[in-house]
């Protein structure tokens, strides 16, 4: 069943020059690229798009990281793209992921963890919103 997702190269992925071979990932997998912006977060725009996460500790390094820098913003569009983008990010702690991920085979971090993509339909709806106006 086609279905569309988000993700994310945070501001060290395209610090570091892999958002290229990130993107060709999702390619090579078979997912259509329907979208894609190069942007910076504004802070109201990043507390809106982690809303969310409002009440966790770690709400202000999530922010504050993410817009430390440009990132690139993607609509994909393939066959389980939701859980199937999310098995290819890898684990949250860069650390932790398994290796074949994107997680997993470029990072080592956990604020700093290269990636976001969206976890469930209605947060894809949500944070496309945000990014794609
Ligand atoms: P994921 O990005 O794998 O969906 P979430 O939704 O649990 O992970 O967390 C959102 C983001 O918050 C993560 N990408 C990570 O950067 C950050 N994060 C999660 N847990 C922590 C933590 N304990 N300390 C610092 N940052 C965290």
């Amino acid at each position: 069943m086609a279905e569309q997702t988000l993700f994310i190269v945070k501001p060290d992925g395209v610090e570091r020059r892999i958002a290229g071979e990130i993107i060709a990932r999702f390619e090579r997998k078979g997912f259509t690229i329907v979208k894609l912006k190069m942007f910076a977060f504004t802070r109201p725009m990043a507390e809106e798009f982690y809303s969310v996460h409002n009440t966790k500790p770690f709400f202000g390094e999530l922010v504050s990281f993410i817009t430390s820098g440009r990132v690139i913003a993607a609509v994909i569009e393939g066959n389980n793209a939701i859980a199937t983008t999310r098995l290819m990010i890898g684990a949250t702690k860069s650390y932790e992921a398994a290796p074949g991920t994107i997680r997993g085979d470029f990072g080592l971090g956990m604020s700093d963890n290269i990636i976001h993509a969206s976890d469930s339909k209605e947060s894809f709806e949500k944070e496309v919103a945000v990014i794609f106006k």
